[in-house]
């Protein structure tokens, strides 16, 4: 009985934590809306790489047309796991300083993908907002390495 207990308090525990994700996502993803697979998209290819410290996206801006899906495929080629979040520079920020306090989130909602090394992923995208949005890795520490990038939509 007493574990039992425990597990519910867990429970509640992760619940509380996914609770306070899905608000920095947003409900409305802040970035545009989950691709429609059975529209046309365009494939863009994104590289994890960690090589002396420096962590990065490559490339690390696209930019992309009011309206148009983007497949992006995800490539974790470093040593550490990483992840590739795309929302708002705002959300972002907000969604890292939760990271600080949640290292171990994982992340696989139609915005965000967590990779281990070597694992790929996909993210189907449209972006129906015009704007800068942003893909960041908010494992604590990552961003400051170099892990982030831009979309620019136009
Ligand atoms: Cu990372």
């Amino acid at each position: 009985m007493k574990s039992l207990v425990l597990s519910i308090a867990a429970v509640l525990a992760v619940s509380v934590a996914g609770i306070s994700a899905a608000g920095a996502h947003g409900e409305a993803y802040s970035a545009g809306t989950p691709g429609n697979p059975k529209k046309p998209a365009r494939t863009v290819t994104v590289i994890m790489t960690d090589k002396d410290g420096v962590m990065k996206y490559e490339p690390n801006r696209i930019a992309v047309k009011k309206g148009e899906q983007i497949r992006f495929v995800l490539e974790n080629k470093g040593e550490v796991k990483h992840e590739f979040i795309l929302a708002s520079m705002h959300d972002n920020k907000k969604h890292g300083e939760l990271m600080k306090k949640f290292p171990h989130m994982e992340h696989d909602e139609p915005n965000s993908k967590s990779l281990e090394p070597g694992q790929k992923a996909e993210i189907l995208w449209q972006f129906t907002k015009s704007g800068t949005f942003e893909f960041a890795c908010l494992i604590p520490g990552h961003y400051e390495a170099g892990m982030h990038g831009t979309a620019s939509v136009k």
